[in-house]
């Protein structure tokens, strides 16, 4: 099953994924989530938000125990992330098939649209809408480095841009999600385990950065007479590590667009995008306020005009205790782990009981051509998970 996603939206020159919402390898990935259902005789519906669903038992019977994660990929992603939790949820299903499983709940597989913001730059725009944690029009507006909006993304997909949002029905036929995930990050290395529970989601958040300069010739311009916003722009980024470091927190400057982006032409305009986080709220807080003052002090010096825009925001996710505590105890007795990546499971957190499962990652990294896992630890993840679907669900 997992080989036939191997190849879809595959970059070769990196060996990366570029699987962003509505494209024609996202696409790919979403035929592939209808054949793999209709091959195990699940129905199969795209929600009034663009996220996809697969049941084993009717919804409307309510309390459903739903499973799964995304199939987007940041540009030039690892194949794992997202891709491996929708994929374990069908193969949960198969075990719990083959042991002759009769549930008492129907059971769910999602998988979330724009989970990684690749492409509209809102993480989890999927479950934001679901559960109301963005509105319809802020979402039907977001728009692509070409301009082509949500709305229109959709609509050319043929789902109707205009009933997207809150799902409150859809909601009240779930009972809880459960996300597994490769884990991002090293801890189940030095823990020596291949399955882990997922115990909180640190707070943080995306900030567009605009720095306003004077365009001019590179070379008749006196340096004095320059209104760089490049020179105003590397400042922030190396004061956004500086802070970052100090407060104890992480922050990333890791996409940048320059105009007029000439190699002879002093930019007029340069836009980067912080991504922030940290375990504590207070010193993400602290961190996006000193890179704001740093950044005017310098705007000022460089006589550019800088601006600093939340464009989104994640607050700290405590997964669902007594759901936590039931999967630890069901897996008999794994890690629980906080985790700076976030998840559709935490922004579902604010409606639903969730909780997370992680698979080891034999090197920790992620959200690159590099990310891995090994087969003998997604067979694990499987295995966890249909331990945990049959517990709660049969
Ligand atoms: O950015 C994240 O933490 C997640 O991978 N969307
Ligand atoms: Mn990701
Ligand atoms: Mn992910
Ligand atoms: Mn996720």
């Amino acid at each position: 099953m997992w080989r036939d996603l191997t190849p879809i939206g595959r970059y070769d020159a990196t060996g990366g994924y570029r699987r962003f919402a509505y494209t024609a390898p996202e696409l790919e990935c979403r035929a592939w989530f209808a054949e793999q259902a209709a091959a195990r005789g699940l129905a199969v519906n795209t929600d009034r938000n663009g996220n996809l669903w697969a049941w084993w038992g009717d919804p409307t019977d309510g309390d459903a125990v739903v499973t799964g994660s995304h199939l987007d990929s940041v540009p030039d992603g690892g194949p794992f992330d997202g891709p491996l939790g929708v994929a374990s949820a069908f193969a949960a299903i198969d075990l719990l098939r083959a042991e002759g499983a009769t549930p008492r709940r129907p059971i769910g597989v999602a998988a979330f649209v724009e989970e990684e913001g690749g492409r509209f730059g809102v993480a989890c725009l999927g479950s934001r809408l679901m559960s109301g944690a963005i509105t319809p029009d802020a979402a039907r507006a977001l728009a692509d480095e070409n301009g082509v909006t949500f709305e229109q993304a959709m609509a050319d997909a043929g789902t109707d841009p205009m009933s997207i949002g809150h799902d409150v029905a859809m909601l009240s036929q779930i009972g809880s999600y459960v996300e597994l995930h490769i884990e991002q990050g090293r801890a189940q290395i030095d823990l020596d385990a291949p399955v882990a529970v997922g115990g909180a989601i640190w707070p943080h958040g995306r900030w567009r950065m605009d720095f306003q300069g004077r365009a001019d010739h590179a070379g008749t311009t006196r340096l004095d007479d320059r209104a760089d916003p490049m020179l105003t722009y590397a400042n922030t980024v190396l004061a956004a590590r500086k802070k970052a470091r100090l407060a104890g927190a992480v922050a990333t400057v890791g996409r940048v667009m320059c105009e007029p982006n000439g190699t002879n032409a002093i930019p007029s305009r340069v836009r980067g995008w912080l991504d922030a986080r940290a375990e504590d709220v207070d010193a993400l807080e602290q961190v996006v306020r000193e890179v704001e003052e740093a950044t005017l002090a310098r705007a000022d010096r460089d006589g550019t005009n800088a601006t600093i825009t939340r464009e989104s925001y994640s607050p700290r996710v405590d997964f669902d205790v007594p759901l936590r505590d039931r999967l630890v105890e069901t897996l008999g007795g794994v890690p629980v782990l906080s985790t700076g990546a976030g998840h559709d499971a935490g922004v579902l957190s604010a409606v639903l009981p969730t909780a997370m499962l992680f698979v080891r990652n034999p090197t920790g990294v992620s959200h690159s051509p590099a990310e891995s896992a090994e087969m003998v630890d997604c067979l694990a993840g499987v295995t966890a998970l249909a331990s945990v679907l049959r517990d709660l669900a049969c």
